[in-house]
């Protein structure tokens, strides 16, 4: 049995191996060459494949089971002490009772397996807005990932000390092995009903079992850096976040940081790295999914990616919608669940690339384009260092974090949202994040089409706490500092539609112009009309030029339909009931003030 310097992890560890029952402990030391052992260690197994050097160095493919594909909400538990602090969107289970089943699970589930221990960094070693984790594990396909997602090993431990504190993160894919048994296939409890990914939030710790996959495995990132985070945020007056970073320069070379929330599905690691559509802007990536945002001696908020790799949906990255990404992706990979092509290359549907006449499915089949299913998963995944993004800035692990000027909140909506409204102030801001969310389609609760799930700042799947203490800490950071050096709040909104059911914004690349935009009304530069929603761009503040939009279509973007408001207020009135008594009353009184000014 390893001997570590940290007391507390020392025994921790110890008390996971004797319920666990591994038949190895083996603590990651995070170097390249354990990398490569574990890659090799599945790849053996028959449960990995290189690609095709020649098209891909350093990339391999993986096939999960097709009951272990996505994150399983339903099964995402918060099991504070006391059910009303789950508030009404988690699902809450007694943490004592929870422990107890649990561990019945856990008891003897690495039999025939090697426990790893992962001691890892949220954000850079040594900065003090990182923090620290340990992950066990029973799979090498997480350490892999860890490896690319956070920063593991030895220098993490240093970092930790003797008497450092850590956020224990246990995961097991819950099935043990009997002796001389081997995986024959990616190893997970097929049964969804039987897995379970838990917060124990007073205790900062996470338990998950029976999946392999993602955020239900990959403990750093949604468990850890927004759920367990989120409440150590709340409790020490800091904020961790479903948001991208980027970087923007303008023609004049000053540089803005800007935070973005959107839900799953909005192009978010799209735009993180997008490519401005006209000359002298340059946009460059600081993170594409998590911000932690912490107050600095000047009283800003500044910003790190507590992250270290993106995983990103796969399928619909292209030349098109994302450029950069495919430059990326292109050597030092991980994919899972793609289509792997005769030649040893990986293919997927929205690539832009014709697809070959005969590949292997992400289930392992035969596929020709007459399938008539698709060859990757519609969550297929890429995991691939934030070190090879083609733009990346150059400050992107500065321990010190970057300012934040403005924060983007945003969702997929049709009707009603402008294309873009800038916040009147803080209070007004946070309304706008707590109203943001998607048009639910027929991919998520069939008789719910086309009504909106409210997901304030994209936190919906990702909350530790309730979700109404959570507007409340957003309402009180704004209290900790003068107005003016917050970050100003905008609710943009890319997926406007005309009669015709179409889009009238071109999107992607082109969103860089409603940054512009935003950088001009930052720099003083740029006009707006108050209106009773808030600040809207003038009919021309918005750089137009080279695409095919003129004032018709941008009145469309920028119109206020009275009607839809009215009906959207009361869509938000029923939401908000759903706080009870922990509705903010400033948030209450923002939804007052918007009904009054538009009657
Ligand atoms: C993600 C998500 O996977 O937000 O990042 O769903
Ligand atoms: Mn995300």
């Amino acid at each position: 049995m390893i001997s570590i310097s940290n007391k507390k992890l020392d025994a921790w560890i110890k008390e996971v191996a004797d319920m666990c029952q591994p038949d190895e402990v083996y603590l990651c030391d995070g170097t390249k060459e354990e990398y490569q052992k574990m890659l090799d260690i599945m790849v053996e197994a028959g449960l990995g494949t290189p690609l095709n050097p020649e098209k891909r160095p350093g990339c391999y493919l993986f096939r999960s089971h097709p009951s272990d594909v996505a994150r399983a909400e339903k099964r995402t538990f918060i099991a504070s002490k006391n059910k009303e602090d789950a508030g009404p969107t988690n699902n809450w289970i007694d943490p004592d009772e929870l422990k107890k089943s649990m561990t019945e699970l856990y008891t003897g589930c690495m039999k025939g397996r090697t426990m790893y221990v992962i001691p890892f960094s949220m954000g850079p070693i040594g900065s003090p807005i990182s923090k620290i984790g340990v992950e066990i594990t029973d799979s090498p396909y997480v350490v892999f990932n860890m490896y690319i997602m956070t920063r593991i090993g030895t220098a993490v431990l240093g970092a930790l000390g003797e008497d450092g504190e850590f956020v224990k993160c246990l995961h097991s894919v819950g099935q043990p092995l009997g002796p001389g048994e081997v995986d024959k296939e990616w190893p997970c409890i097929p049964n969804v009903d039987e897995k379970y990914i838990s917060h124990f939030p007073e205790e900062r710790m996470i338990w998950s079992i029976g999946s392999g996959y993602g955020g239900n495995a990959l403990l750093g990132k949604k468990c850890f850096a927004l759920r367990i985070a989120g409440v150590q945020a709340r409790d020490e007056g800091w904020l961790a976040e479903h948001m991208l970073i980027l970087k923007l320069t303008n023609p004049k070379g000053e540089s803005y940081y800007v935070c973005g929330a959107f839900p799953s599905a909005c192009g978010k690691t799209n735009l993180a790295m997008l490519q401005p559509s006209f000359p002298g802007w340059k946009v460059e990536t600081i993170g594409d999914d998590i911000a932690w945002m912490k107050f600095g001696e000047d009283g800003r908020l500044y910003a790190i990616n507590p992250e270290s790799g993106f995983f990103g949906v796969v399928p619909g990255t292209s030349m098109q919608s994302n450029p950069n990404a495919m430059t990326q992706i292109q050597k030092n990979t991980i994919f899972t669940n793609v289509g792997l092509t005769d030649d040893g290359d990986v293919w997927w549907e929205g690539s832009g690339i014709p697809a070959p006449d005969h590949l292997i499915d992400w289930k392992g089949n035969d596929w020709t384009p007459d399938s008539g299913t698709p060859a990757a998963h519609a969550n297929a995944r890429f995991t691939t260092p934030a070190a090879q993004c083609p733009v990346i800035a150059p400050e992107w692990e500065d321990p010190a974090g970057v300012p934040i000027s403005a924060i983007l909140v945003g969702g997929r909506r049709k009707t009603t949202i402008p294309l873009v409204n800038e916040s009147v102030d803080w209070n007004h801001g946070i309304f706008l994040g707590s109203i943001m969310g998607s048009e639910i389609t027929t991919a998520d609760i069939t008789d719910k089409v086309g009504q909106v799930r409210r997901d304030p700042f994209a936190m919906l799947p990702f909350m530790g706490y309730h979700m109404g203490d959570y507007l409340q800490h957003w309402l009180d950071i704004g209290k900790k500092t003068d107005a003016c050096k917050l970050p100003r709040i905008y609710f943009v909104n890319w997926f406007r539609k005309n009669e015709e059911g179409k889009f009238i914004w071109p999107g992607y690349g082109e969103n860089s112009r409603v940054l512009k935009w935003i950088v001009d009304r930052l720099s003083g530069d740029a006009e707006v009309v108050n209106t009773p929603i808030g600040n809207l761009p003038t009919l021309d503040g918005i750089d137009l030029n080279g695409i095919n939009i003129g004032e018709a279509e941008m009145t469309e973007l920028l119109k206020i339909d009275k009607e839809a408001w009215l009906a959207e207020i009361e869509s938000i009135k029923e939401n908000y009931k759903s706080y009870g008594d922990r509705l903010p009353k400033e948030l209450a009184e923002e939804l007052a003030k918007l009904e009054a000014k538009l009657a």
